[in-house]
């Protein structure tokens, strides 16, 4: 039987590009960040054919591949948000709380989790959810729940639209086509501030981000971020485009395996925007930044990453004059052969059979030993999954940095996981047993192809 709903990889992806026009417009700079990271993209494949082999499956998500982050206000708000991006296919992926960082939010990636939807499109939204229970000063806690409470982000069509399927299983392409054009409208920039000068002052002195919530109309987009396949040349390019990007990468140091996820930024632009009564006014809040993905790590790796880059940070004493070499220098503990990150199982890996395996299969011989025995003999191939979540410590550089640097604020640390889920209305899916079963899946398809030789 066929159905007349429109795949939601479909309408992701039809999304992903609405709002990479829709910011094209808004921030001009971001139209340099793509053509950057075209370049760059285009040359390394180019000049590395072993780079581009290895990539095969992932060249075409190359190109159509960012993320995006948004700050909501209210529960009802990320209620409605987790309704909406179900509708696209993506779901709230791990818990990340910043308040550690000084920065008064808790947040979840909303991505696609399966293999098929990931390589369509992985387009991801990095959502944060402002925690006011961190505001002291109770009065403006009060002051800022009350304008929240009267703002409505979402348009009445498009929530009919997220309500229709829910409750049907689907869209059809018409809807779809309006769902996308409705949606787009809760993240486009809105200027005119809703509360007046001196609110919005008292809001930005509790903290920039506060302001950046609490005064405008809807969460609107504050970045999207191409994927690059070389982020040191997508970062000098930045300079030479005389763009003003973060001094330091975030992430792990460059690698001949890349692991995890480094980013870079260029500062948040000074925007006009207008107070009630026409008076005029300005806000810092949107940027553009760079990505470059690398391997998902085990708990094991992550251990071993988190504790490398604490040394590094110099919270447990450092070797090195710049931030770039202490970096270097701690991570040289960090073994950087696809060999030893799989020996060591520091990384998952997705396995599939190489022409030799192939050739066996064909052959009708079963071949002996296990999945390590397979990869050695030289049947199996071993490839490093791309890790597709955030890191909390380069979030929080990200936040800091487009919130004009100089600001340090402490808050005690609490993450509030459960409430955070409550407001979803959902749980949040772990990423470590997402990135487990993947790789458990794929040794289960090459023991079947090489067992079945035997039966
Ligand atoms: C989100 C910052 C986090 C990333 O790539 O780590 C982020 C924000 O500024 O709202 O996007
Ligand atoms: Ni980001």
């Amino acid at each position: 039987m066929t159905h007349r709903f429109t795949h939601p990889d479909a309408i992701r992806t039809r999304f992903s590009e609405a709002m990479s026009a829709m910011y094209r417009a808004e921030v001009p700079l971001y139209g340099d960040l793509l053509s950057i990271v075209a370049e760059v993209n285009a040359e390394i494949l180019a000049t590395r054919p072993d780079l581009a082999a290895e990539m095969a499956g992932e060249l075409d998500r190359l190109d159509v591949e960012r993320h995006g982050a948004i700050r909501l206000g209210t529960a009802a708000e990320l209620h409605m948000m987790r309704r909406a991006f179900a509708v696209m296919g993506m779901y709230p992926v791990g818990y990340y709380d910043l308040s550690v960082a000084g920065v008064p939010v808790h947040s979840t990636a909303f991505r696609p989790v399966d293999d098929d939807a990931l390589n369509a499109n992985p387009f991801r939204v990095f959502t944060s959810l402002l925690r006011l229970d961190l505001i002291e000063d109770e009065g403006l806690r009060a002051e800022a729940e009350a304008i929240l409470s009267t703002r409505r982000i979402f348009t009445d069509e498009a929530i009919r639209l997220i309500e229709k399927d829910a409750a049907e299983g689907g869209l059809d392409d018409a809807d779809a086509d309006r769902f996308v054009a409705e949606l787009l409208e809760t993240f486009r920039w809105h200027g005119d501030a809703r509360v007046d000068a001196t609110t919005y002052h008292r809001l930005h002195d509790a903290h920039r981000l506060i302001a950046d919530v609490v005064s405008f109309r809807g969460p609107h987009i504050n970045h999207l971020t191409p994927r690059t396949l070389d982020i040191d040349a997508a970062q000098r390019a930045m300079q030479a485009r005389g763009i003003d990007a973060k001094a330091v990468i975030e992430g792990p140091p460059p690698r001949a395996v890349p692991i995890l996820l480094r980013q870079t930024s260029f500062k948040a632009i000074e925007e006009d925007v207008t107070f009630p009564g026409d008076q005029p006014g300005q806000h810092t809040a949107r940027f553009g930044e760079i990505e470059q993905r690398g391997a998902a790590l085990t708990p094991k790796g992550r251990a071993l990453y988190d504790r490398l880059l604490a040394t590094a940070r110099g919270e447990q004493g450092s070797q090195g004059a710049s931030y770039a070499e202490r970096l270097a220098t701690a991570f040289t503990a960090f073994p950087d052969t696809i060999e030893e990150l799989r020996e060591q199982g520091l990384a998952w890996f997705r396995y599939d059979l190489t022409d030799a395996g192939q050739r066996l299969v064909g052959s009708g011989v079963r071949p002996a030993g296990d999945i390590d025995a397979w990869v050695a003999a030289g049947h199996v191939r071993a490839v490093p999954i791309v890790y597709e979540d955030f890191l909390p410590v380069s979030a929080a550089g990200i936040f800091q940095s487009n919130l004009g640097g100089t600001e340090q604020r402490s808050y005690a640390a609490s993450a509030a996981r459960a409430a955070f889920e409550d407001a979803m209305g959902d749980a949040v899916q772990d990423e470590l047993a997402l990135y487990a079963d993947m790789e458990a899946r794929s040794i289960m398809t090459v023991r079947e192809a090489l067992r079945g030789v035997a039966a």
